[in-house]
């Protein structure tokens, strides 16, 4: 049997066809990152995380498998609540380190792909009887507030520099709304990718084998299920590249040629050359990230780099 999946999306979809018509139809052309993520985008996502370019998910770990000692001493958490949670590979790590304690602990997955809650589950089944795991799924930037609270102290993880996919405003927005919910004992780890040669950055969103080029094309594939359209994704070229103005990498399909997407009673026109933005990576500096926490409500307690300083987690507190 499979675990339980708690649903806590109130609507089915919360885009409408209406508003992807209007993102599609601006001057800058857009489709929400969100939709990268179904079975397929989620399994492409765990392949990037093993490419060699792609070294965020190995440097978190690194720093992980370093500190979590650390980290579980000053949290002191019963909960750990993971929002975006993917696969909880680097999760286990803290896991494994808290049981070591603990004759008890809730892990909760919150994910908005059903396939990462499995694979999260997967992942962590077998561990220790003492383990409780939660699957829920949801929207991270729309459902948080429903998440049930608990009387029990909490680590809030956001981890993998999820939230360098969120302009500013949406990241102290977020970030605020994690603040508000977090009781005075809570705590929240953030991982967040930093400034450095932008070279090293390209690749990563650059893999030779082209496993991220697939990841973002399937997101053609999902929004025509979902909405019932006819992109092509083999019309489209993968572009990734470096904004040094706004150090983010920029991701984009790129249209090979004219073309017609029926939608709405109406044939949107896409001209070969057109790009649409997929998704933003955002890298930090220490002192840019400090400014979101301060205008989110967070107050650093520590802060964990690999020796590269390419990788920072950051472990937080309400300042309520
Ligand atoms: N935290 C993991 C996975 C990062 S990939 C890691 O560090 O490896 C981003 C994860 O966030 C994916 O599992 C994706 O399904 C999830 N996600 C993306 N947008 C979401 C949203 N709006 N609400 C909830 N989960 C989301
Ligand atoms: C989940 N997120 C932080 C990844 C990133 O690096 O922005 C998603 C990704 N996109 C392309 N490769 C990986």
């Amino acid at each position: 049997m499979p675990h339980p999946i708690k649903e806590i999306s109130e609507t089915e979809n919360s885009l409408s066809l209406k508003e992807l018509n209007l993102m599609l139809k601006k001057k800058q052309k857009s489709i929400p990152t969100k939709f990268l993520y179904d079975d397929l985008g989620s399994k492409l996502f765990e392949d990037i995380s093993n490419t060699q370019e792609y070294y965020l998910t190995r440097t978190e770990k690194k720093i992980l498998n370093k500190n979590a000692p650390s980290i579980m001493n000053i949290s002191r958490a019963k909960e750990l609540l993971e929002l975006g949670s993917g696969s909880s590979k680097k999760t286990k790590i803290l896991i494994l380190q808290a049981l070591k304690e603990k004759n008890n602990l809730t892990y909760v997955s919150f994910d908005i792909s059903t396939k990462a809650l499995n694979m999260s589950y997967d992942e962590l089944k077998n561990i220790s009887p003492k383990l409780d795991i939660k699957l829920v799924k949801g929207d991270f930037i729309n459902d948080l507030e429903k998440v049930e609270n608990t009387i029990n102290s909490r680590l809030y993880l956001f981890l993998g520099s999820t939230l360098g996919n969120f302009n500013n405003e949406t990241a102290i927005k977020f970030l605020t709304n994690i603040s508000k919910k977090m009781k005075k004992i809570d705590f929240l780890l953030l991982g967040i990718d930093k400034v450095k040669n932008k070279e090293i950055i390209k690749a990563a969103y650059n893999d030779k084998d082209g496993i991220t080029e697939k990841f973002n094309k399937n997101i053609l594939n999902v929004i025509n299920n979902e909405y019932n359209l006819n992109f092509q994704p083999n019309n489209f070229q993968h572009i990734a590249e470096y904004n040094e103005d706004k150090n983010q990498i920029e991701m984009y399909l790129k249209a090979n040629s004219d073309q017609k997407i029926s939608m709405l009673n109406e044939e949107i026109e896409i001209n070969s050359g057109d790009k649409i933005l997929t998704e933003i990576s955002r890298k930090f500096s220490d002192l840019g990230i400090n400014e979101i926490f301060k205008k989110s409500g967070l107050l650093l307690e520590k802060s964990f780099n690999d020796e590269k300083n390419y990788y920072s987690l950051y472990l937080l507190k309400s300042n309520k």
